[in-house]
């Protein structure tokens, strides 16, 4: 067998393995430096639509030669995750919830994805024992969906995604960089077309041309920050807790696609759909304790809480006002409090108004109470209209 040939079967071989691997799709891309994307993510940069979570070095995150002595091929791989829960609890009067996106149902991906890959990479050196990887999910410097497109995983959306045609977008995507001369995939053929779908759902016209995003303008990126969040925005989050699905939900990709055969991927209803009370005096143990193998977990419980009061604050419940004086009588942490300032003015009446205006009394810190007069005076302006 000549040196091609050896590197071709050990490519259809390892596809062939790829089920077994429990892995949805592998592809193989090639080397060369991302020129197009470097010129892109400079762009992206001058245009302020970073979030800031990205490897802020734009030559390691599109040379692998800056990663990697003496690169040979990059393998690409995809897990599909499924995007419907079964019999999910009620959001309901006195018990409403919130919702976590996908990507942080059943266990943090990141763990499974370099558990294929390690599986991968064991393949690998059983028939190659020369062979050296570095496998990267996410906190990677590459940029996983420039490798997977190039690699033929899928085509990259007009929604920022990358869609496979077998898939659809809900996969999770990872790689290695390898001293294999594993010969390249070509990149899907199939495309948007005419599809506006995505762009004319995002609540927050973060989608500012197909497949660039303003990431500060991004619910998934605001339901990650940390600190307190425009009024605009707050409303546009709705119930979302962590992340955001919109605009893979109107895909017509996606139609009907719900993969269930990943057993750690699979969602625990009460996690994925929580109480949304109770998360506003959860404590830091029993958070991680419930949270701390999902992907949710990483920015800490502080963005999910402050999520939760303004989930509260949308719905416009009133039994939640007793839970959000709590917060803003006790709560430690100037985020929560003005944040739950803003949810009473949203729920409005006399309950509220009280308790913003106790509040008030002895409030001392300046955005809290800028939070207060903001809620105080909209909730008196209803009053006199
Ligand atoms: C930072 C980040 C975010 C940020 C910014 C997202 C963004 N779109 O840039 C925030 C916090 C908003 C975010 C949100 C989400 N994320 Co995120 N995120 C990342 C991360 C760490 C880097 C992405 C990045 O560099 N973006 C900068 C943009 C400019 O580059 P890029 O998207 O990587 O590359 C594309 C563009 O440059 C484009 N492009 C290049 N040249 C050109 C030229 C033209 C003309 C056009 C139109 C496009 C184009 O093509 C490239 C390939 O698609 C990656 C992991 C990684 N290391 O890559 C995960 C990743 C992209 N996220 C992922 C996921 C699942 C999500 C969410 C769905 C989570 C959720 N449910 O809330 C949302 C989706 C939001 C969206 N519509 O993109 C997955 C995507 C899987 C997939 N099927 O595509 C990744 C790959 C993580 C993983 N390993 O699985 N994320
Ligand atoms: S994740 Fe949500 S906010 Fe972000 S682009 Fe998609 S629909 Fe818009
Ligand atoms: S909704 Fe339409 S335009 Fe957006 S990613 Fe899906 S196919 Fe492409």
């Amino acid at each position: 067998m000549d040196i091609q040939t050896t590197w071709d079967k050990l490519k259809t071989d390892m596809k062939a393995a790829a089920a077994e691997l429990g892995i949805d799709k592998i592809g193989i891309a090639s080397v060369e430096p991302f020129t197009e994307l470097k010129q892109r993510l400079l762009r992206h940069r001058e245009l302020g639509y970073e979030s800031g979570f990205e490897e802020p070095d734009l030559n390691k995150r599109t040379e692998p030669a800056l990663l990697f002595d003496n690169p040979q091929s990059i393998i690409a791989i995809a897990i599909a995750y499924p995007s419907k829960l079964q019999d999910p609890p009620k959001s309901e009067p006195g018990a409403r919830r919130g919702i976590l996106a996908r990507s942080a149902w059943g266990e943090d991906y990141h763990t499974v994805l370099r558990d294929r890959l390690a599986r991968l990479e064991a393949w690998l050196i059983e028939r190659v024992p020369s062979c050296r990887v570095l496998s990267m999910v996410d906190t990677g410097a590459l940029s996983d969906r420039a490798v997977a497109q190039r690699a033929g995983i899928g085509w990259s959306g007009s929604n920022c995604a990358i869609i496979t045609p077998e898939w659809g977008s809900w996969v999770y995507l990872g790689e290695m960089i390898t001293n294999l001369p594993l010969p390249p995939d070509k990149p899907v053929t199939e495309s948007c077309g005419e599809c506006t779908a995505c762009i004319d759902a995002c609540p927050t016209d973060a989608l500012v041309a197909p497949g660039q995003l303003n990431s500060q303008r991004c619910i998934s990126f605001v339901t990650q920050t940390k600190g307190v969040v425009t009024d605009e925005l707050m409303r546009k989050i709705g119930n979302r807790l962590y992340g955001c699905d919109t605009c893979q939900v109107v895909c017509p990709e996606n139609k009907g696609k719900n993969w269930t055969h990943q057993p750690e991927l699979q969602p625990d209803n009460e996690k994925a759909k929580p109480l949304l009370v109770p998360l506003l005096t959860i404590g830091n143990r029993a958070f991680k304790d419930i949270y701390g193998s999902t992907s949710s977990a990483w920015r800490g419980r502080k963005p999910i809480q402050r999520n939760a009061i303004i989930a509260l604050g949308n719905f416009k419940d009133a039994s939640a006002i007793p839970a959000l004086t709590g917060v803003l009588r006790e709560d430690p942490r100037f985020e929560l409090r003005a944040t739950a300032a803003w949810s009473l003015g949203r729920i409005g009446g006399d309950t509220a108004l009280a308790a913003l205006e106790q509040a008030l009394a002895s409030e001392r810190d300046a955005v809290v109470q800028e939070a207060l007069h903001t809620a105080l005076s909209s909730l008196n302006a209803a009053e006199s209209r």
